[in-house]
Formats: structure tokens, C-alpha cells, sequence
């Protein structure tokens, strides 16, 4: 079977966000025709756009998948709606985001799905966890995630300690 490395942004900033992204990645690693190749340390970082709601966290996870791009769309949106997404305010409050930021060495542009992500150059909080998976990453058009990281605008990102199940309290 053909497979494409794909690489996935996950954030949350409601509900727990560091269980979310845990269960997120989880739910990544059991997709049908995919394995999680690895996943990033988790950062918590200060929302980008309307500023009245808590800071983010985020991480990336590589992915080798025999989906298509829309496929892989699809299946990260159904675990958004699984993780009680509601779409309510653009850049708002959110459970669970799921960006498709990387899709192989494609540039994809319709009208669902914009590869490499728009605002992949613009983030720290992206371009980091994908640093920490792949430090030599570069997008479709050449340019190199770690040029990108140093030139971005500064989210006071923080590395978060390995999570841990263990630490959670019980039910
Ligand atoms: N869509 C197009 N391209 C993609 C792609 N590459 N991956 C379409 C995923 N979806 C893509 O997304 C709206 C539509 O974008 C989808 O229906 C899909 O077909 P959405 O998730 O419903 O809406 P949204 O998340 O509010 O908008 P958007 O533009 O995706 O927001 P972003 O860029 O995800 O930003 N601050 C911090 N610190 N950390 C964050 O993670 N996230 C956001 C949301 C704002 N501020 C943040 C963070
Ligand atoms: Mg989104």
C-alpha cells in the first residue's frame, strides 16, 4: 500500500486539554490504514486571536497513512465531534483543533482543505512540535520549519513535563 507522512497539529484550550490531546493522539494512533510514526512534547502558549479565553496547549503527531489527504480530513474531524467540539467563534475556545498541517510534499487548495496549513509559517506553537518530530521538516515550497521558527512572532511557549495517566485523578 502507498503511504504518505502526514503531519497533524493538535490544540485545546477547554476541558483538560493536555487529557484531550492525550486521548486525541490515541485515537490518531488507531485511525484505519495508519500508524503514529511519533508524537511531539506538549507546550502551553497564549491564545492567538480574541484574547478572553485560556492559554492553548499544543503538540503535532506524525502520521504514515494509505488515507487520502480528504479521507484523513474526515477521520480528524469525526474525533474533533468525539471530543465534544462545538464551532462557535472563529480562533475561539475549542476542546479539541485538529489540523491537517503537512500532507506529504503536497500543496493542496480546495474548498475543504488548505495543505500546508495557512497559519503553519505564523505559529510557534506549530512549527516547534513539528521541530521536535522532524528537526530537518521543510514545507512543499522549500522553506525549512526551523528558519520558520526563528523568524515567527513569539507565543511564550512552555514545554510541558511527559504526560503522565498516572498523575490524573481517578474518575
Ligand atoms: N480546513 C482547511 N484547511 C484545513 C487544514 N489544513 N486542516 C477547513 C484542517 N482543516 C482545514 O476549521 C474550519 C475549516 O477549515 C474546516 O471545516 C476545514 O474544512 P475549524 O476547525 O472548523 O475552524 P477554526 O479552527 O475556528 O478555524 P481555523 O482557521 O482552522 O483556525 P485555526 O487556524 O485552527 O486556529 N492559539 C494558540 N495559542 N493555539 C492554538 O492552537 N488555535 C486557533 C485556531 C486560534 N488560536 C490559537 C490556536
Ligand atoms: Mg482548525
Amino acid at each position: 500500500m502507498a503511504t504518505t507522512d502526514a503531519f497533524v497539529g493538535l490544540g485545546s484550550n477547554l476541558a483538560d486539554p493536555t487529557a484531550q490531546l492525550a486521548r486525541a493522539i490515541s485515537a490518531l494512533a488507531a485511525l484505519p490504514a495508519t500508524s503514529l510514526v511519533a508524537q511531539s512534547a506538549f507546550y502551553t502558549s497564549r491564545p492567538v486571536g480574541p484574547q478572553d479565553q485560556p492559554d492553548f496547549v499544543n503538540g503535532a503527531a506524525w502520521l504514515r497513512t494509505g488515507l487520502t489527504a480528504l479521507e484523513l480530513l474526515d477521520q480528524l474531524q469525526a474525533i474533533e465531534q468525539q471530543h465534544g467540539r462545538v464551532r462557535k467563534q472563529h480562533w475561539g475556545p475549542r476542546t479539541l483543533d485538529l489540523d491537517l498541517l503537512l500532507f506529504g510534499s503536497e500543496t493542496i487548495r480546495n474548498d475543504r482543505l488548505t495543505v500546508p496549513h495557512c497559519e503553519l509559517p505564523n505559529r510557534d506553537f506549530v512549527l516547534q512540535p513539528l521541530l521536535d518530530l522532524n528537526a530537518d521538516l521543510a514545507l512543499p515550497d522549500g522553506r525549512s520549519v526551523a528558519d520558520l521558527r526563528q523568524r515567527c512572532p513569539d507565543n511564550r511557549l512552555k514545554k510541558l513535563p511527559p504526560f503522565s495517566r498516572e498523575l490524573q485523578p481517578p474518575c
